[in-house]
Parts: C-alpha cells; structure tokens; sequence
C-alpha cells in the first residue's frame, strides 16, 4: 500500500486530498490534505467515492475505429492517429480552418490537457472554440471586458471574510464553489454580526442557513436585482468617494436605475417589498459586503445583464478591492482570452455571425453551424473531456450534427455517449494516471496552483492528452519530430540556472519560426519536459507562465515566498510547483494592489455599457415564460449531493436519488394527483422525458427541478435518469451571450398512467 497526495475532480474546487492505494491500484482510503494551502483538508462526501471515477465498466483501454456498420474496432494508435491527421489536413486544404472546431477540453479539474488541445485549432488554422463555460459564464465575462478592460479580468467573492453575504442563484452548500464551502457557510451562521442572504426560488440547504431568504420568481432576477440598486440609488448609499475615484459612467447608469419602479418590479419577483429594501440598506451599509453568483443567474432570463446587475451591486457600494468584498484575482494558467467582438478581426461563425467571448462559442448553436451553414460548415469535431451529447442544448439537433460529420473525434476516459458516435474514440489515461492541475484558481489575495503528480501506471493503452495531440501535431506535420538544439541545452544547463539559457533559446527560436509560435507547449513538452524530474514532462509549458506571472506580479510573487531577480523569480515559482505535493500558494497580493489587475487604461472601472442599459430599459416588455401549455417552470440542472457533471458512469456511486427524481412542492404534486416515487412524464416544446416525483417542501410553487448529470448509458444500458438537455432548447438564450435558459423552461408535467408508462 502507498499514501499519495492529489486532488478531487469532482468540482471546481479541487481539493486537496491523502489516497491510500493497494497494491492492485485501488484507493482504499481518501481524506482532505491538511497540508494543502488552500483546502487545508476540507472535502466533502463526494470525494469519498472516487474509486468509481478510476474503475468503471465504461472505462476505455484502446484506440477504437467505427465501422461503417456502426460497431467499433481496436486500432493502434499509430493507425488511428495517422488517418486522423491525413483526414484533418484533408478537410483543411479542402475547406479552410472553417471547417472545423473543438469541443471541451478540460472539466472540473483537468485543464492541463487543455492547454495541448488548443494547439490541434491552430494546426487547423481554425478559432472555433465550443465549450461548456460558453453556456453558463461567457456573459459574465463580456461584462468584465466591459467594465475592467479585459475579458480575462474575472472576479471573485470574498465570502469568508465578509460581514454581508448575498449568494444569488447559486447554492454553495451542494455545489461549493467556494472556499471549504460548508465551514464557510456554518461561520457566518454562527456569528450574529454576519448577515447571509440567499436569493433563490428553492429553499436550498444554503437557504435554510441564511438570515434572509428571498424565495423569487424564476427569470426575475434582473427584475429584483435592479429594484435594490434602485432603493440604494435613491436612498443615497452609495459610496460617492469610490465611485469618483475609482469608476466612469455612474452618472448615466445612476440615472436608468433611479427611474425603477421599484414596487412593479419587486412584484414581479413576488417578493415582500419590505424585506427587499431592508436587504438593500443593510447590504449598502454592511462594513463589508459582497456578492456571490452561479448558475441561478446564468441559467436563467437575462443571463448578461444580471451579470452586469449583480456586478453594479458591489460597485456602487464600493464593496471592491477590499477584504471581505469582491476582487480580481491573478491567473497563472489562462483559462479565459479577450476576445472584443468590436474588433473587425475576430472571427465570426459562419450561419449565425457569433462572436467568440473569452475566445469561447456557445455550445448553443454548434448544431446550425454544422447542419446548416451550407459550404463553409463544420465538417470535423474534436471532442475532449465532455460529453456534450447528454450535456448540451437540444440533444436531437446536436446529435444530428455530429452524425453529419465527416470526422467526430472523441478522447475521453470512458464510453459516452458522445463517444458512440465518433469515428475515432482516444482513450486518455484517467487524472490519477498522470500529470494534471486545475485553472480554476480564483483567489485573492493569495492564489494557489496545485500541479498534481500521477499516482498510477496509465490504465491498457490509454494516454494522457499531451502525448495524444503531440502525436497528431507531429503527424499533421505542424511540428517537427525533434528538436534537437533545444532538447541539447535543455540537458546540458546547470540546474542553479533555472532552465533560463532554455527558455532564451526557445524564444529566440520561436521569434525566428513565428508558425511554431502557436505549439510551444508541445515543444517544451518534447525538449524540456524530458529533463523534468518525476516524469513532468507534461508541465514543462508552466515555466514560460509562471515567468510571465513573476514578471507581471513581482510583489505579490515573492510576498508568496519566492525568491530570484527579474529573470530568476518564476523559475523559483516553477521549482516549487513541481516539488510541492500539496500545491502551492503562488501570488500574495495586498488588497487594494487589485487595482493593477484592472486592464483598463486608466484603471477605472467603466460602470456605463450601453447594451445594458438599453436591455434594462427593455426589461418591462419582458413576457411571462410559462402557458396554458406548459404552466410549470423546470430549473433543468439542480447540483445535489449525489451529481457532478457527467464524471461519474456508474450508477453505484450515488448513496442516494438514483433516479435523479423531480423535485415539485407539495401543493403542485397533490394538484397532479402525483405522489413521491411515482413516474411522470415531463414535456417541453422541444421534447418529453419520463421522471420520477420527490415532494420537497422547498420548491416553489409553479417550480419544479431536475438534477444534472444524469441520463448516461451505462455499459450500453438505457438511460439512467433524466436526459435533460431532450427537453432544453438551444433557441431560447440570451440574446447577446447565447447562453441557454437551462433554469426558466417551461414545462407540462402529467401522470404516467400505467398504461402509457409501459
Ligand atoms: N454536487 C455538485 N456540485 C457541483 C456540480 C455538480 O454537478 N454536482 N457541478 C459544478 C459546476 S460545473 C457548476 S457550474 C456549479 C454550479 O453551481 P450552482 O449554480 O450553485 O448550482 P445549481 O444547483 O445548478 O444552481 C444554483 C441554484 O440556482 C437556483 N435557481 C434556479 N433558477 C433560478 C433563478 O431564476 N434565479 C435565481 N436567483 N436562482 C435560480 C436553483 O434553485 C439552485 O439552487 O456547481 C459545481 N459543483
Ligand atoms: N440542462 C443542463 N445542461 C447543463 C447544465 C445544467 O445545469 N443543465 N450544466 C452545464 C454546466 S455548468 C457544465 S460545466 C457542463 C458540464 O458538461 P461537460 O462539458 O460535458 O463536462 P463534464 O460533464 O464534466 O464531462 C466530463 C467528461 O470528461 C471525461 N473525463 C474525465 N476525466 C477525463 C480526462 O482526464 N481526460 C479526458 N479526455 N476526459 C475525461 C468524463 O468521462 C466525461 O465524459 O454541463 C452543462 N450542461
Ligand atoms: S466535490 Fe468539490 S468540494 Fe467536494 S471534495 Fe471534491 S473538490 Fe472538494
Ligand atoms: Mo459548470
């Protein structure tokens, strides 16, 4: 038996975890890493059963190759990647980099992949970037380039220090999200001087542990939300000092919110006005406040401008760039680009002339990109580390698409459902079985990177992705097989210099070959990385960022407990990196340097965007999403304690809702004549699925929930619980992000006699 450190994969928190595994390669024990510094030991109970994500009958061992009858065959990888890159090339002389896009590339914690992934667009000279942040995040992210300069300029929620906690749309109890989510939300319960306020049509079991609970309407959020800017507007507390110090526009923008009927749009949410104006007040004059978001307010009507909403709540309150508000934070790995569609030269897709955010397409319209945008459509798809056929809008327009490839690749750990209807399924080793990290770090003032070490041997034939796209890369003949100059210094430097003479030769190399520019991480993979010690050679393309890092943030880098001079200080940073078992805390900033994470030019925050204002304006023209047809609304996609994604296949690990039930308050159910465990069928416009009824006393009436990640096909089975995004549509989104109204689809939901049932 050995005890080994990594971290869980289930969530964007990525916990630090101690496994013991037996000598056959079971976990046989897993507990929190006390030593990691951000988790310092937390998880949650489901990491505990992680030996289902490692071992499970849909694991993949071997390359595979569809047939033309449709079943599939074992290839080699050489057979499998040689026709894929002589296919790839194919379709890009004949058709251009139009013809093709990613999909994924990266889930909860598996972003070091990503980073090889992207390299496969640019050998096919194509931007199209189709990924799951691009239907819940990218509107929040067109508002920070608006606001703070950059698209990349992501902010973040000081939850554990602040006096006042508004956590809207989301429920960080069940979906974390946060720091050690549960100890968090218990310290504020506990202490009388802080406030917590949840804003959410189910009473969630954060709702339960809040002071307030603002049950709304779904949809209505920017209804409510632009009501409590309104009564802070209006009963002057907002913080006039920070906001001529600090920020453009809150003249114009002051004046759309104090013209808010505040009563009419109050109603509209169906919450007491009472209790609204005393959350504005006490969230205006709370020492500290801060607001935190998810998928309540993403998924939902709106999505963009209660992005903008939300982040105008913190800002004219001047609840930012201070302890216990909301801040930016650094990034050592770039998740997210800058992509300003106001610049002529971004790209646009074909049929529906969107504009990427983040560098990232909507997932939303990936099916008429394909099916029908004529000669210059979509012809081939990569997919990696995302099973969009179960996850993504309308099922059945998606499916046909990918069925009408001319090339679908999937590289996954297991059989999806995506993958059967692939041409080529690459089965990757598992995130225990080699070099991984998260780029979801998102703290500040202290940001931590946890690069975790493989545990295991790779399972059969599986490889990790960066040897999989290196493979294809050097197939495609984007890259050479070898380079031998670099690969000589890299061997030859002495180690006290860092890797610096390196990293000088790569450069100067790259400034001479601008066309290799674009695939450096497999370069350092194949040169550097073979120099790395415990086999990193995957994370050799981390030295290049943390020296960018280092350069940028100086202070807050050494503050972090790194030494060396301008050249010196990330090579220090990346040593630990590949030392540090537990992760390590890279940047310390303090709390008012937030403003040189501000990538404007005056380092103001501009507060005035006229597309917003302009769909608040709109805002009361907005009609009721339910009929006479379909009288219900379904949040499809509720995070419970048994549902992560689609990480896990086998059913076997959930302790509890194997059928991932439907969620209807008890008033709704006896009106139906429905009981708890009883089947049903729910109906949207664009499809029906059959569920199984829960009574939960929290749903609101009118409302009722499914959960996410369920309707997988175990080993070929049926589906096992509900296949969501049948009913989901990829038409109703937001109008300027794309984003789909996953949490506000209306619904009909009738009894399944036994008759029909069967
Ligand atoms: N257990 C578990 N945790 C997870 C995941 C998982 O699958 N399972 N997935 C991870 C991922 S990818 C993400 S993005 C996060 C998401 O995390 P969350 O966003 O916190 O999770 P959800 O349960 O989808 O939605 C949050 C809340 O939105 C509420 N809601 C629905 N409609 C509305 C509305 O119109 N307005 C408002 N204000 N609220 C509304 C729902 O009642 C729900 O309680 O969770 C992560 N964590
Ligand atoms: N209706 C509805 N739809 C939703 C949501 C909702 O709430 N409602 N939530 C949305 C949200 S917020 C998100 S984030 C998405 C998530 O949906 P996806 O983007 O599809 O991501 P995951 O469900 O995390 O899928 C992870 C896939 O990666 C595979 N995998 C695991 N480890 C590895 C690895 O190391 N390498 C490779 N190559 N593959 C690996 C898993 O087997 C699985 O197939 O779903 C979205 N879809
Ligand atoms: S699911 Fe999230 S919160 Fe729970 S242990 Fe895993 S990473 Fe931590
Ligand atoms: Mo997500």
């Amino acid at each position: 038996m050995t005890t080994q450190k990594t971290a869980c994969i289930l969530c964007s928190r990525n916990c630090g975890l101690v496994v013991d595994i037996d000598a056959q390669g079971h976990f046989t024990k897993i507990r929190g890493d006390e030593q990691h510094p951000v988790s310092k030991g937390y998880i949650c109970q489901k990491a505990a059963r992680l030996a289902h994500y490692q071992q499970n009958g849909d694991r993949l061992s071997h390359p595979l190759r569809r047939e033309a009858d449709g079943h599939f065959v074992q290839v080699s990888w050489d057979e499998a990647l040689n026709d894929i890159a002589s296919r790839l090339i194919n379709i890009r002389e004949k058709h251009g980099g139009k013809a093709f896009a990613t999909a994924g590339g990266g889930g909860q914690g598996n972003h070091l992949g990503g980073a090889y992934f992207g390299q496969i667009r640019a050998a096919m000279k194509s931007r199209f970037n189709y990924n799951s942040l691009g239907q819940e995040k990218t509107g929040d992210f067109w508002v920070n380039g608006r606001m703070f300069g950059r698209q990349t300029c992501h902010t973040t929620e000081d939850v554990e220090h602040a006096d006042y906690v508004l956590f809207i749309g989301c429920n960080p109890f069940q979906s974390h999200g946060i720091p050690n989510a549960r100890d968090t939300l218990k310290d504020i319960r506990k202490d009388t001087n802080r406030t917590m306020v949840v804003i959410d049509p189910r009473r969630t079991e954060t709702a339960k542990q809040a002071d307030i609970h603002l049950q709304l309407k779904p949809g209505t959020d920017a209804f409510l939300l632009s009501a409590i800017l309104s009564i802070i507007i209006r009963e002057d507390l907002y913080d006039r000092d920070f906001l001529a110090r600090h920020c453009h526009g809150f003249e114009t923008v002051e004046k759309t919110l104090r013209e808010i009927p505040i009563a009419d749009y109050v109603a509209r949410a169906d919450v007491p006005l009472d209790v609204v104006e005393k959350v504005a007040r006490d969230f205006a004059t709370a020492k500290t406040a801060c607001v935190r978001v998810d998928l309540g307010l993403q998924h939902t009507l709106n999505t963009t401008l209660n992005g903008y909403l939300e982040k105008l709540l913190y800002l004219i309150t001047g609840n930012f760039g201070i302890k216990g508000g909301n801040n930016l934070h650094t990034s050592l790995i770039p998740v997210l680009g800058h992509t300003d569609e106001r610049n002529p030269r971004i790209q646009r897709t074909v049929y529906h002339k969107m504009f990427p955010i983040a560098g990232i397409f909507p997932p939303n319209i990936l099916p008429d990109e394909i099916l029908l945008a004529g000669e210059d459509r979509i012809r081939a798809v990569m997919v990696e580390s995302s099973n969009p056929l179960l996850t993504w809008p309308d099922t059945p327009a998606l499916e046909k698409a990918f069925k009408s490839l001319e090339l679908l690749v999937v590289v996954d750990v297991a059989m999806t459902e995506t993958a059967r209807l692939a041409h080529y399924i690459l089965p990757a080793a598992s995130q225990f079985e080699k070099y991984e990290f998260t780029g979801f770090n998102m703290e500040f003032p202290h940001n931590g990177f946890h690069l975790r070490h493989a545990l295991l041997p790779s399972h059969a034939e599986t490889l990790a992705e960066p040897e999989i796209y290196t493979r294809l890369l050097e197939k495609m003949g984007a890259i050479p097989k070898s380079f031998p100059w670099l690969s000589r210094i890299a061997r030859h430097e002495p180690k006290a210099t860092g890797h610096l003479a390196y990293m000088a030769a790569t450069l100067t190399m790259l400034a001479r070959h601008k066309k290799l520019q674009a695939f450096a991480a497999s370069i350092l993979y194949r040169t550097l990385g073979s120099v790395l010690p415990n086999g990193a050679a995957a994370a050799a393309f981390v030295l290049p960022l943390a020296i960018q890092l280092a350069a940028e943030h100086p202070h807050a880098v050494r503050r972090a407990g790194y030494q060396g001079n301008r050249f010196t200080l990330g090579a220090d940073l990346f040593q630990a990196i590949l030392r540090e078992r537990s992760g390590v805390i890279f940047s310390e900033h303090h709390y008012d340097e937030v403003w040189s994470l501000v990538k404007t030019k005056d380092k103001r925050i501009q507060l005035a965007i006229a597309e917003m204002l302009e769909e608040l304006r709109l805002l009361p023209k907005q009609s009721d999403t339910t009929s006479s047809d379909y009288p219900f609304i379904l949040a499809a996609g509720e995070r419970r304690s048994y549902n992560a994604n689609q990480i896990y296949r086998d059913p076997a690990w959930r302790k509890v809702d194997p059928h991932g039930a439907m969620r209807m308050s008890p008033e709704d159910a006896t009106s139906l004549g429905l009981v708890a465990g009883e089947s049903a069928f729910c109906t949207s416009k664009h499809g029906e699925i059959s569920v199984v009824v829960e009574i939960d006393e929290g749903m609101r009436q009118g409302v009722v929930s499914l959960p996410h990640g369920y309707g997988n096909r175990y080993q070929g089975g049926n589906p096992i619980g509900p296949e969501l995004n049948r009913l989901t549509s990829r038409i109703d989104c937001d109008p300027l992000s794309r984003t789909p109204h996953h949490k506000c689809l209306p619904v009909s939901i009738r009894k399944a006699t036994d008759q029909n049932a069967a």
